[in-house]
């Protein structure tokens, strides 16, 4: 009796270890993107794929192209566990976790050197963080690039060119209010948006030029102004619960793939930049290269004491960033 029993112990035990040591592998992570392959988010969820691949039993696969909605419904549907990863821009991100509004604070970043410092260091590994809070696992930052301003209506040098511009904002408490404070008249859409700008249903855009050329919107918008106002990270995320329940060294390894390809990718936007520029004004954009941000700064000087940056957690967030930006020009 005793030795059936044991033998039986034994037996169960090794069911439960083949089971838990198969149960991950060569399981399929879905990660969704909404933007088409050669975009920016697809760059690094490709290298991401790549990586993790190579690496392990790991099977991922990448929705895109908006064929699991806008970013706001991949994010709840990373929240929901049907998709378990995405690399999402951090604009629609605010209206889960508003200490988000921090990355996209108008003119936060002067280039990519403060950018990487920042969001490589205590301050962005704190907002990393913040996002368990809405049940997602923060992994790394890739990058859409810094968003300058495309229109119909008139080329635009200052602020007051933007009055009464019907624009196409994301989903995103940050730049709606952002844009209203400019003057214009902002709409909050998911992406895509080509049809709305070819119809006249807005007028306006702001984009990475990566975006402007991949989606050839230059077919439907005249003129591109480098406002550059504000820096749009993709935040990498898994869903926090699904993550948790990996073992250690997938965890570790997922976190490490996601690093690397967000490294590769943001490389592959700034290697890109220029070219795009020039890309765009050989394809007939109208482009002001140095319009007056001057201008556009002291419309927005105020923007912290509003009520999308009020609540105890957002505003030591935003001085986290700020802190840490100072720290940076030694001031
Ligand atoms: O990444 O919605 C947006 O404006 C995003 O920047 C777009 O998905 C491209």
């Amino acid at each position: 009796m005793k030795i059936w029993a044991k033998r039986l112990a034994l037996f169960c035990m090794g069911l439960m270890l083949l089971g838990g040591s198969s149960a991950w592998a060569g399981a399929t992570i879905k990660l969704g993107v909404v933007t088409k392959p050669g975009s920016a988010q697809n760059v690094c969820a490709e290298k991401f794929k790549e990586l993790l691949e190579a690496r392990s039993d790991y099977q991922v696969k990448i929705y895109h192209s908006a064929s699991l909605g806008t970013e706001t419904q991949i994010l709840q549907q990373i929240q929901m566990n049907t998709v378990q990863m995405g690399v999402i821009t951090a604009g629609p991100f605010d209206v889960f976790i508003p200490e988000v509004r921090v990355i996209n604070y108008p003119f936060l970043f002067a280039d990519a050197r403060e950018v990487d410092q920042v969001l490589d260091g205590p301050a962005g590994q704190k907002l990393l963080k913040a996002l368990e809070k809405a049940r997602f696992k923060g992994l790394a930052f890739s990058e859409n690039g810094f968003r300058h301003l495309t229109n119909n209506v008139r080329p635009v040098h200052t602020v007051d060119d933007v009055k009464g511009i019907k624009i196409r904002v994301m989903e995103s408490v940050l730049h709606k209010e952002l844009w209203r404070l400019l003057g214009a008249n902002p709409t909050p859409m998911g992406w895509p948006i080509y049809t709305e700008l070819q119809q006249g249903t807005i007028d306006a855009q702001e984009n990475p030029l990566w975006v402007i050329w991949t989606y050839k919107l230059y077919e439907v918008q005249k003129y591109l102004s480098l406002t550059g106002h504000v820096y749009s990270a993709h935040i990498d995320v898994a869903n926090l619960d699904w993550f948790n329940g990996l073992p250690a060294a997938d965890q570790e390894l997922i976190q490490r793939c996601m690093q690397e390809a967000a490294l590769y990718q943001r490389q592959w936007n700034r290697d890109n930049e220029a070219d795009f520029l020039s890309k765009l004004k050989a394809a007939g954009m109208q482009v002001n290269e140095h319009p007056d941000l001057a201008t556009f700064r002291a419309r927005v000087s105020d923007i912290r004491n509003l009520d999308i940056y009020a609540g105890s957690e957002v505003q030591a967030m935003l001085e986290a960033f700020l802190d840490a930006v100072r720290q940076i020009r030694g001031q």
